[in-house]
């Protein structure tokens, strides 16, 4: 089974990890470098199945990140969380004011200016991947950003439908020029493609990976951004590659550890695509339906930040 990589890589690490603080000060055992490989033939796609992964919460990630946005307000709206700590603990930090986070959520919708104040996660993903910034002189030694930026997403299907056999399919979340400014630096930080015998293949190059929670969410982007690419461009899915650089499990997380560990990976979901948008940026939430999918139930485990 598909999965049985991830359960062999997650019992690695688990019993030969280095242990170490890290810098969210939970610990974490970790190594570097690991790589796995999952089909995309005939609708597969490498959900994990000895736990419930809510899906379209990776899904409704994936495409906000191609419109460009870097405000958490279009996330909460359509009821996701997962960016929401990094900015409320800036909030926290920033005023002394110790907000629950069901009402910083609820003033993020809410309130336009509180939402423009605090709800941006500054320069991340979307902003790298769809407006790369460029810079204009403007006299003697002076630069400013262009209006509009490089859209590597558009480059990247122009490319993959022009060169096929060019080996710079890629595009980059990491601008080292504006990493100091984002609410975190891109963990998955690289794609690059590769078009072989009329199919795509997709790799990821992952600097940073919480193999406990992240990871579902990751290979799930990776093997959807992949389909969508595939399906723009007239060829068949191929495969996704999986690279991590540090791969680690959280201390805090040794229950989720020790049970999924214990469980036997079955089923072979499928990701079906309803419909042919007209571009890559042009794809909704609803466009997106994941069959045969029988998970094991859901095991939660916190999130460090
Ligand atoms: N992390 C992931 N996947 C993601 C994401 C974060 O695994 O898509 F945004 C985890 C990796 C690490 C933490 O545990 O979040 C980021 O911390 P650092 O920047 O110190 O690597």
């Amino acid at each position: 089974h598909y999965e049985q990589q991830y359960i062999d890589l997650m019992r690695h690490i688990w019993r030969h990890g280095d242990e170490r603080i890290d810098r969210t000060g939970v610990g974490t055992r970790s190594i570097l470098g690991a790589t796995m490989r999952f089909s995309l033939a005939d609708e597969a796609v490498p959900l994990l199945t000895t736990k419930r992964v809510y899906w379209k919460v990776a899904a409704r990630e994936m495409l906000w990140f191609l419109t460009g946005d870097t405000n958490i307000r279009e996330l909460v709206r359509q009821g996701v969380h997962i960016w929401t700590d990094w900015p409320l603990d800036a909030y926290r930090r920033a005023t002394g004011e110790d907000l629950d986070r069901d009402t910083f959520e609820m003033r993020i919708v809410g309130d336009d200016d509180f939402a423009a104040r605090w709800g941006n996660l500054g320069p991340v993903y979307g902003a790298q991947w769809v407006n790369w910034p460029l810079y204009e002189p403007v006299g003697e030694g002076l630069y400013r950003k262009a209006e509009k930026g490089r859209n590597q997403i558009a480059e990247l299907v122009e490319a993959i439908r022009t060169t096929p056999g060019s080996r710079r399919l890629l595009f980059t979340g990491w601008n080292v020029a504006e990493v100091p400014q984002m609410a975190l630096p891109p963990c998955h930080m690289t794609y690059q493609f590769q078009v072989s015998n009329g199919k795509l293949n997709g790799l990821l190059f992952q600097r940073s990976c919480d193999l406990g929670l992240g990871f579902a969410f990751n290979i799930f982007g990776l093997s959807m951004l992949t389909r969508m690419l595939a399906q723009q461009c007239d060829l068949e899915p191929g495969e996704v590659v999986w690279q991590g650089g540090d791969v680690h499990l959280y201390l805090n997380h040794a229950d989720l550890v020790e049970e999924q560990m214990n469980r036997i990976p079955s089923g072979a979901p499928k990701l079906r695509i309803r419909r042919r948008p007209s571009s890559i940026f042009d794809y909704a939430i609803e466009d997106f339906d994941v069959l045969d999918y029988a998970p094991q139930s859901h095991i939660s485990a916190p999130v460090a930040v």
